[in-house]
């Protein structure tokens, strides 16, 4: 039954249904189901088969588009309802969120911003196509202890490593943890440009800060 839930919130991405979308995400919401299992079982799976059938090319840019605004549609939805359980937390530390310059891919950032915030984390999302500086001057202004830089391109990959680069230059980098994440992204990518922590999703990206958080400052985690 859930199966069956989750397996037409899948086909309404690759449709790129974004009402069927919205009406099945509050069908979740109305029935109990979490939020993330609806993003994670649902929809996430929809929009990776997009991406396999686009780099076959049985699928084209705008068929991907419309897939991004299913996506935006369930999330619209489930969005509040994530953020909803992390009123409550106690300020677990301040993330400064953005996909690095040149690209313009937003869904898995959104999700890990959303996350954070469901987590007790404040969130400041920089937006797409941000270059590294702009991530300095925001980590300077708000004082954040993480800076999160989502690729999604091959070529803007290399991106990452400028914002570390940046940040640097800034004199931030000791007190700012860098983590980095998006499909193309590795581990080892990671460790190769100094990044201090890689995610291969939103629920690790939330294990992967507070994780940073303890090394920066236990006491304020052990609250959260
Ligand atoms: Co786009 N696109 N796209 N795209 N796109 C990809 C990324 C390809 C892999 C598709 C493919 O070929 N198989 C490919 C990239 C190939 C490559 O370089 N390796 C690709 C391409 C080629 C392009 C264009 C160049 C196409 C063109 O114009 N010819 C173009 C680039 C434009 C640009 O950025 N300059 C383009 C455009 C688009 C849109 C606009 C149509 C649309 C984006 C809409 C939007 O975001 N508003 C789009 C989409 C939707 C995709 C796919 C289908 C889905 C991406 C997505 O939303 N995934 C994607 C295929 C794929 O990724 N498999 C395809 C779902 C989210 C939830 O996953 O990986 O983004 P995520 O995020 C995860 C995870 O990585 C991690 O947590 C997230 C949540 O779980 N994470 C972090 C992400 N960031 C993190 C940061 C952290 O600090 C920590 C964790």
């Amino acid at each position: 039954m859930l199966d069956d839930l989750f397996s037409t919130m899948r086909q309404s991405i690759i449709d790129g249904a974004p009402d069927m979308a919205s009406t099945l995400a509050q069908q979740a919401v109305a029935s109990g189901i979490a939020p993330i299992d609806a993003i994670n079982r649902g929809y996430v799976p929809g929009m990776h088969e997009v991406g396999e059938q686009f780099a076959k090319g049985q699928m084209f840019l705008p068929d991907m588009m419309a897939s991004a605004e299913a996506m935006r549609a369930a999330m619209a939805v489930l969005d509040p309802e994530l953020k909803k359980l992390g009123e409550e937390r106690p300020m677990a530390g301040t993330v400064v969120l953005g996909t690095t310059k040149g690209d313009i891919h937003e869904i898995g950032k959104i999700l890990v911003g959303t996350l954070l915030s469901a987590h007790g984390f404040r969130v400041h999302d920089l937006g797409v196509d941000v270059a590294g500086d702009k991530f300095a001057a925001k980590a300077l202004e708000l004082n954040a202890d993480i800076v999160g830089v989502s690729a999604l391109l091959t070529t803007t990959m290399r991106n990452q490593k400028g914002v570390i680069e940046a940040l640097e230059k800034a004199g931030l980098r000791s007190q700012v943890k860098v983590m980095v994440g998006g499909a193309p992204v590795t581990r080892r990518w990671a460790e190769e440009i100094g990044a201090d922590g890689y995610a291969k999703d939103a629920i690790s990206a939330v294990e992967l800060a507070r994780e940073l958080m303890q090394k920066k400052s236990p006491a304020v985690l052990a609250q959260t």
